[in-house]
């Protein structure tokens, strides 16, 4: 865990007094969490949205001051953790379930910087399962119309029951297993009526920030300039 901590409390160096942050999920978004609990206690004066109801338990055992996403006019940073990322910073997020109030808060925000440990860096994004959320109405349809694209669907199963996003909506892991067409991808998944929001996020961050065995690397995203 020490280069997910190392890489989450990195990612505070960007956080500025005043900021609205959006906070991610998961367990690399954990040590930054901490770490902005700590900031908290030492008079940075800061908000915060959470991307999942899990990370806003954490935000209160760190006494960070939460607000209601409608209830701001804007996110400055949102941080937050990853699955896969590939060198175009395109990604795969949602391995913790939360894909759908991270997309919605990393779409707000004007900066994006994504956490993780050098295991997330790969050449092509699809090894890592990628998640969909959808309806639960009808979600026999939306799994037999991605079997027939040989997506692979799996219903993410969590104690032994049909996992429950924050949102009330099941999500369905695609074992694709090789590197992804996006294109191809969008205009099949995103498409099918019940598909609610996938974890494939395309050139999304400003930066990402990787722990590894010999310290942490921060790798700016130029693609857009
Ligand atoms: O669901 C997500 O996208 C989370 O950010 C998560 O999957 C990131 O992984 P981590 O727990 O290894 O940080």
């Amino acid at each position: 865990m020490e280069k997910k901590r190392i890489a989450g409390q990195k990612s505070t160096e960007y956080i500025k007094d005043g900021m609205i942050l959006g906070l991610g999920t998961g367990s690399t978004a954990y040590y930054m969490i901490k770490e902005v609990g700590a900031m908290v206690q030492g008079g940075m004066n800061l908000k915060a949205v959470a991307t999942s109801k899990s990370t806003e338990n954490l935000a209160k055992e760190f006494k960070i001051p939460l607000v209601p996403i409608d209830k701001v006019d804007r996110i400055d940073l949102a941080i937050d953790g990853v699955d896969e990322i590939d060198k175009e910073f395109n990604a795969i997020k949602g391995g913790g379930g939360a894909l759908f109030r991270e997309k919605i808060v990393d779409s707000l925000a004007k900066e994006v910087i994504w956490i993780m440990d050098d295991s997330k860096l790969v050449d092509r994004i699809g090894k890592f399962p990628l998640p969909v959320e959808i309806l639960p109405y009808g979600y026999k349809h939306v799994i037999r119309k991605l079997e027939s694209y040989s997506l692979n669907p799996v219903i993410r199963i969590q104690d032994d029951k049909f996992f429950i996003t924050d949102n009330g909506n099941y999500i369905v892991d695609l074992y694709i297993g090789n590197p992804i067409n996006i294109n191809e991808f969008y205009s099949k998944v995103n498409v099918i009526t019940g598909v609610l929001e996938t974890g494939l996020f395309i050139n999304t961050c400003n930066r990402i920030i990787v722990g590894t065995d010999t310290g942490v690397k921060v790798i700016e995203n130029t693609l857009g300039d």
